[in-house]
């Protein structure tokens, strides 16, 4: 039986996600528009915590200000019928045909300008519902020819909207940090900031790098064939895992954004046993929200779409249980000891020792036997991986 999610857990899920209706380039909808505000009173049935969306989720691009603040008062009034929280907005500059070739970094400055307005405008809508983490996907912030993007030239110009934003919050005091959401392709043919790599050189070349995380997504790294727990790991250690996007993928295709755990599984176990507990020797977790990216299956009714949601977050604590019970485990503990696990933990220099120490100890090198170093023995990383994997499947 999967465990009961609830407020204290912080799922949270995307406005798009569950109200998806399932077109796709190869056929159109299969499912009807889902009510902002059904959609809200479900997910809190299902023991959700928060949502989160793009501006064109809520009131269609273009809407007058009547359209748009009668859609953001029904918002407002399901969230506190129901506690849900806004836990972060983000701007829709992917969808328009305006968008095109991007937004910040369309080479047509008019529409660069437009794309900073959007944001500006919707980041005062997060401000007022409170939203403290704004997400920026650059979905569209790309090109297909290497002839008609001036990469240097885009990355200066993300670069500068990037500022102009960290200079709007700070001006206006707005408790709002910005979440960069990196991804190798789809739609485009190449993404600017493809992964999280790229996107944390380019935080630290901004002028307020404190406001600038990030918001990896599960497929998006998958998708480049990358590790996730690991790039995770790097964030967290950098101090940039601002807020997350959790979905499954199996392999390097098109982005799937399956139910989270329904891809790779290993992954997903490695990444909760991270996120709630941290690295072995001590690095940091996560207390943000977890939140949920992903589509309900374009095959999949109603119902589905709400087996899909409450699929999501028992996927989510059942890893939980599981990753608890795996570093719970005397055989486990052994067996990273074994490993060494937790000598990595350990300086490779001595206290106060500096490069002359090192120099003078013979052991370190004159007297290191590389070849006998080892005796022979391996460190057991296989039998690790499959009490892992015991734990994994409930075997233990
Ligand atoms: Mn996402």
């Amino acid at each position: 039986m999967a465990p009961t999610p609830t407020r204290e857990d912080k799922f949270s899920f995307g406005l798009w996600t569950l109200g998806w209706e399932a077109q796709d380039p190869f056929g159109p909808a299969t499912r009807p528009r889902l009510d902002t505000v059904e959609a809200i009173h479900g997910l809190a049935e299902a023991g959700a915590w928060g949502i989160t969306f793009h501006d064109d989720d809520v009131f269609p691009f273009g809407s007058s200000d009547a359209d748009r603040t009668k859609a953001i008062d029904d918002l407002k009034g399901a969230c506190s019928d129901t506690g849900i929280v806004v836990e972060m907005v983000t701007t829709n500059l992917f969808s328009h045909p305006v968008f095109k070739d991007g937004g910040f970094t369309s080479n047509d400055r008019g529409v660069r300008r437009f794309a900073m307005r959007k944001v500006l405008r919707n980041i005062d809508l997060a401000a007022e519902l409170g939203a403290k983490t704004f997400v920026m996907w650059g979905g569209r912030e790309g090109a297909e020819y290497d002839s008609a993007k001036d990469v240097g030239a885009a990355l200066e110009r993300y670069r500068e909207a990037v500022n102009v934003l960290g200079d709007y919050v700070t001006d206006k005091g707005y408790d709002i940090k910005f979440a960069i959401e990196p991804k190798p392709n789809e739609p485009r043919g190449d993404i600017l900031l493809p992964t999280v790599g790229h996107a944390l050189a380019f935080i630290n070349s901004l002028e307020r790098p404190e406001l600038v995380g990030l918001n990896p997504e599960v497929g998006h790294e998958q998708m480049a064939g990358l590790n996730f727990t690991a790039g995770i790991a790097q964030a967290l250690y950098h101090g940039k895992l601002f807020h997350i996007d959790l979905n499954g993928q199996r392999g390097i295709k098109y982005d799937q954004d399956l139910v989270f755990g329904h891809g790779d599984l290993h992954n997903a176990f490695s990444l909760v046993d991270l996120l709630e507990n941290g690295g072995p020797n001590g690095g940091p977790s996560y207390d943000g929200p977890r939140h949920f990216d992903y589509k309900p299956s374009r095959t999949e009714d109603i119902t589905g779409v709400w087996e899909s949601v409450r699929a999501n977050m028992s996927m989510y604590l059942l890893l939980k249980e599981r990753a608890a019970a795996f570093r719970a485990d005397p055989e486990v503990q052994e067996a990273l000891t074994e490993a060494r696990v937790y000598e990595l933990g350990q300086p490779t220099m001595g206290e106060g020792e500096t490069y002359d120490g090192l120099l003078a100890d013979r052991s370190a090198y004159e007297d290191f036997n590389a070849d006998e170093y080892f005796g022979g023995k391996g460190f057991g990383f296989v039998r690790l991986q499959q009490l892992a994997s015991e734990h994994l499947m409930g075997a233990r």
